[in-house]
């Protein structure tokens, strides 16, 4: 039995609670983006420079840091118990090791919470509480499931008819042969039977990791779960496939048709339940990364079908209209970072050009965002800066370089990435290999055992996501 002074301690940890949430003292900050687009890699160095932030002058734009109002940062028990821990320590030991390596990519859901301790700035917040700590929970989770915000409003005959009409295009309409051969032959009005349906779904889940693939390099492939599925591979309701429109006959009862229908139906159910209500909902406040570079490497294709993508993700943050994702949900987001990652793949005077990239890119969202009163900003950033800009005259031109380990050498290399383009060109514009950005080694500072590792304006990042929460 609980002993009196347990009773009080823990009457006295609610109310601490209590103080916080009254005095908006916790952030459930989330992170999202494509596969490869750098969340994990981002999360690490947020966290890592917050730990590090009363060391030396890694983060000269975080005010609270400026005005030497820091007291300190710690990492803390997770808060969900059900919530896979965002893996901070084997992230980092991989990136600043002796050897240093990119971090194993990962494909679900996860967290970490940090405690910030500061001296509030105001008067009166400072006599109230000469310390304040601000709990800070930062959640990782694949963009690849907000691609499904717009299935949730279709049936599953307009879902089939928009997926089967996207692959009468290049590359979709060869990499879906198999799947489409399947389809030919399956009997959508025989009764269900498990192992057909199997078949079908595991050809189209086939199709949807051939689109993924590095060389072609396709984002928007529905439903997301399918390639990166979390804790569900496997079942059922993992394994469907959109079908062409039915003959006369309709769908029997119990037929294939009508289980495939079903396994639509539940997924967008589940999908809803697990992660928009247990999850999204309780987000404050959103970072979306987006790796532009490596998108302009794989073409115009490529290039315009991460913008389809994009724009199906963003569905989830344009608020203000009565679309299906405000009827379902709250949102309670009050700020929104946009942020291309990867910065220095290019050289500094080229930073300016893929901000004003991004920023049409995200104009609609944007914009919706800001009117229903959420603070956006967009800007270009690297979590951990991998490269040097070198300026050299050549040909009597002064040309900006980088300097680096391109990815597979161990040796620095100095390269002339190619400039960035003011706006996005028109698919005719693209000559082949116009772009060619190379991805680089991570590399482990000189002084690794006491200096952080460099980035770019990752702490204008943190001062527009946190900087009102630490006054
Ligand atoms: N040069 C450079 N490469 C980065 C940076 N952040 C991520 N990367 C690259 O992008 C890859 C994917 O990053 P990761 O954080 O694992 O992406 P995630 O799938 O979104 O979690 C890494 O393996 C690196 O190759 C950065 O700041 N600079
Ligand atoms: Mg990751």
């Amino acid at each position: 039995m609980a002993t009196l002074d347990q009773l009080a301690r823990g009457a006295v940890g609610q109310l601490d609670e209590w103080m916080h949430l009254a005095m908006d003292r916790t952030v459930r900050l989330a992170v999202t983006g494509l596969n490869q687009s750098g969340k994990t890699v981002f999360t690490t160095a947020l966290v890592h420079h917050l730990l590090h932030a009363l060391d030396g002058v890694n983060l000269p734009f975080l005010q609270v840091v400026a005005e030497g109002r820091l007291q300190g940062t710690r990492i803390m028990l997770q808060p969900d118990m059900d919530v896979p821990a965002f893996r901070y320590d084997s992230y980092l030991r991989a990136l600043l090791g002796a050897k240093p390596a990119w971090p194993v990519p990962t494909d679900a859901l996860s967290e970490i919470r940090l405690a910030v301790r500061f001296r509030p700035s105001g008067m009166v917040s400072r006599r109230i509480t000469p310390n304040a700590t601000l709990y800070l929970d930062i959640i990782d989770y694949p963009g690849e499931w907000l691609l499904d915000l717009p299935m949730l409003h279709l049936s599953f005959a307009e879902w089939s008819a928009q997926t089967l009409q996207r692959c009468e295009e290049e590359p979709r309409r060869s990499l879906s042969e198999e799947w489409r051969a399947r389809l030919a032959e399956i009997d959508l009005a025989q009764p269900a039977r498990e192992e057909p349906i199997r078949i079908l779904g595991e050809s189209y889940t086939r199709f949807l990791m051939a689109c993924k693939e590095a060389k072609v390099g396709l984002s928007f492939l529905q439903p997301g779960r399918f390639t990166i599925p979390g804790d569900f591979r496997g079942a059922p309701l993992l394994m469907f496939s959109p079908v062409p429109p039915p003959d006369h006959q309709g769908n029997p009862p119990g037929s294939v048709r009508e289980e495939l229908e079903k396994r639509f139906e539940s997924y967008k159910k589940w999908v809803i339940d697990t992660f928009f209500s247990l999850h999204f909902n309780t987000f404050d406040r959103q970072v979306v990364l987006l790796d532009l570079l490596s998108a302009m490497n794989r073409g115009p294709g490529a290039f315009a079908d991460r913008q389809m993508a994009l724009e199906a993700i963003l569905q989830g943050f344009r608020y203000g209209q009565a679309n299906l994702f405000t009827r379902l949900f709250k949102p309670r987001i009050d700020k929104l970072l946009f942020a291309v990652t990867k910065a220095d793949f290019v050289a500094a005077n080229q930073h300016a050009n893929l901000e004003r990239l991004l920023r049409q890119m995200v104009a609609r969202p944007a914009n919706d965002a800001a009117f229903s009163g959420v603070e956006v900003k967009t800007q270009a950033l690297a979590s951990l800066r991998c490269t040097r800009t070198v300026v050299r005259e050549h040909d009597g031109r002064r040309l900006s370089f980088v300097q680096g380990i391109p990815k597979g050498r161990d040796k620095e290399t100095l390269l002339f990435p190619g400039e960035i383009p003011e706006t996005i060109p028109d698919p005719g514009e693209w000559d082949a290999n116009r772009f060619h950005f190379l991805d680089f080694e991570p590399r482990r500072p000189p002084d690794a055992e006491t200096a952080t590792p460099p980035h770019i304006r990752l702490d204008h990042a943190l001062e527009f996501l946190l900087g009102d929460k630490l006054k």
